[in-house]
């Protein structure tokens, strides 16, 4: 069997974060939560220079491994990029399961798709990722299981056989998902011949996404407090006041530095917004994190060839702000934006004129 990515979901494992950055140490944490992760120690490292064989020096890695050990740590999770090599030291260094935040990512997606084309474009990212790291120690989180290919003679044809069949999955899964794209399309056909706007929400994970298709159209898409709850393009009809309808599709949710095994992947999914006649760009305005998970989204937007949609950008949970001082600074920052409170109803039926003027003029 071709090894499996570190099974450490849903088992509560006691994980030692490492992380370059404050910031950057906030994400790691809502994201290592969002897999139920037990945190023994969150560290916030320096690194002078770029080191190949850890990713940064022998004795800074020591410590780490010797801080893990100290915590009992199941596994070593990074905010950043290790390459196969560097994820390979690590795991000899320490002889724990070694993570890094490409995984991460790819775990909390496979954690959460439902639905069958969320589950093709997760098992197609999970190869992805694996392909170059098929010489890992740990196979499996779960049974513990070493055992490098190579150790026992006939390793490199067995690696071989492994490479060989993970491609032709990959090309089998990319043979299906062509087809729930087509799908896809058909839907999208359809829908245009009902002749109606398309409006598309988008943002960065946990900004409020769902709440807000939900909020306006009477929907049941699933919401959490915890980062990429949503998988899918779910789209719902909407009534405007002046007699208009427009179709309002909830996607994907952005992160920074997401993963590109994912963006390829989702790629048809998080493409919806590009056919959108406008764009509702989704901003959690409580958030110290807000300008960078703006220019993440404006980033990801024009990667997928929707930077000239009409948009406007909407400040959500201004509940959580301590004053209208801080909605008014944000407002004056932002162009074409408004704020709203999903939660406490605030300007939704402001933002549905908004809408209804909008829409009109990419239509
Ligand atoms: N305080 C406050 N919380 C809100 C508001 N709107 C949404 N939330 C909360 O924010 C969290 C995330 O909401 P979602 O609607 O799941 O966010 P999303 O953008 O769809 O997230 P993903 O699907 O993960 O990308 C939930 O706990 C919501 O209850 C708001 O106006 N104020
Ligand atoms: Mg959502």
């Amino acid at each position: 069997m071709p090894q499996k990515l570190h099974d450490i979901a849903e088992k509560s494992k006691r994980a030692l974060l490492v992380s370059l950055s404050k910031d950057a140490a906030r994400e790691l944490r809502g994201l290592a939560e969002t897999l139920v992760l037990n945190i023994v120690s969150l560290e916030i490292i320096n690194i002078r220079e770029k080191q190949p064989r850890f990713g940064m020096g022998s004795g800074k890695a020591s410590e780490l491994v010797e801080k893990a050990k100290e915590l009992k740590a199941d596994c070593i999770v990074f905010d950043f990029d290790l390459s196969p090599s560097q994820q390979r030291n690590w795991e000899e260094l320490s002889d724990l399961p070694v993570l890094d935040r490409q995984e991460l990512i790819i775990q909390i997606f496979a954690s959460r798709a439902i639905t069958r084309e969320a589950d093709l474009q997760v098992q197609l990212a999970q190869l992805h990722y694996r392909l170059p790291r098929l010489t890992h120690k740990y196979i499996d989180l779960s049974q513990q299981r070493g055992g490098r290919y190579g150790s026992k003679g006939k390793g490199e044809t067995k690696l071989e056989t492994d490479r060989r069949r993970i491609e032709q999955q990959i090309h089998k899964l990319e043979k299906e998902i062509e087809q729930v794209t087509k799908q896809r399309q058909v839907q999208r056909r359809q829908r245009e011949r009902q002749g109606l706007p398309v409006c598309a929400i988008v943002g960065y994970t946990n900004a409020g996404k769902s709440s807000l298709l939900n909020a306006l159209t009477g929907a049941d898409v699933f919401v959490e407090d915890k980062l990429f709850a949503t998988l899918d393009a779910t789209t719902r009809r909407l009534q405007l006041e002046d007699g208009k309808t427009v179709l309002l599709t909830d996607t994907v949710g952005f992160i920074r530095r997401l993963p590109h095994s994912l963006i390829k992947a989702f790629r048809s999914t998080l493409e919806e917004a590009s056919h959108a006649n406008l764009i509702l760009h989704i901003l959690d305005a409580s958030d110290v994190n807000i300008n960078e998970y703006y220019q993440t989204t404006i980033n990801v937007l024009s990667e997928l060839g929707a930077a000239e949609i009409p948009a406007i950008t909407v400040l959500n949970k201004i509940d959580n702000l301590e004053d209208s001082s801080m909605t008014e600074s944000l407002l004056s920052k932002y162009p074409d934006s408004m704020a709203i409170s999903v939660k406490k109803d605030i300007n939704l039926n402001f933002l549905k004129n908004l809408i209804s003027q909008k829409v009109i003029l990419n239509f």
